[in-house]
């Protein structure tokens, strides 16, 4: 898909004639130890989140139904991906803006985090976040 602000990782793939079986695990799709799993779904019609950065956090984003398309920003260059259910993660480092649009109403959007919640680690300020960046802390 040519993502150059994230990276896009293989996750196991352990499907068989009983259906699928998706596997992330250290090793063989997360980068980092999880300390927190959230998930979006239900998501209202014309809804978009996000909206912010994260000074420190890494997250893995897996869509498990539906789908989402989620817009990247480091400040100067934006992307944007489709995430569907498939064998593909989004890793996302830290310092990175993020959108998520176009939720399809079955939408189930699952984050692996390797932090616990932490109001003071994100920057929810767009022009903040600019600054942040140039200022080379991102
Ligand atoms: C992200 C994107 C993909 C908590 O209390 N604990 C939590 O673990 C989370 C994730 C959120 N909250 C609170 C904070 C807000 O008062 O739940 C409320 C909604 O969170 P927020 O507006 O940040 O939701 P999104 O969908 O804009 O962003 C979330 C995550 O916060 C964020 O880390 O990267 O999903």
């Amino acid at each position: 898909m040519g993502l150059s602000l994230a990276q896009l990782i293989s996750l196991e793939v352990k499907d068989d004639a009983r259906g699928g079986l998706m596997v992330a695990q250290i090793g063989a799709g997360l980068p980092f130890v999880v300390r927190r799993v959230y998930w979006l779904h239900g998501t209202k019609p014309g809804v978009a989140r996000g909206f912010h950065a994260h000074k420190k956090l890494r997250q893995v984003c897996v869509c498990l139904a539906g789908s989402v398309r989620v817009v990247l920003f480091d400040g100067q260059r934006e992307e944007s991906v489709v995430l569907k259910p498939n064998h593909e993660a989004l890793y996302l480092e830290p310092g990175l803006w993020r959108e998520m649009h176009d939720f399809s109403p079955d939408c189930i959007f699952m984050v692996f985090a390797d932090a616990e919640y932490d109001e003071a680690d994100y920057i929810r300020d767009r022009q903040e976040f600019i600054r942040y960046r140039q200022g080379g802390q991102g």
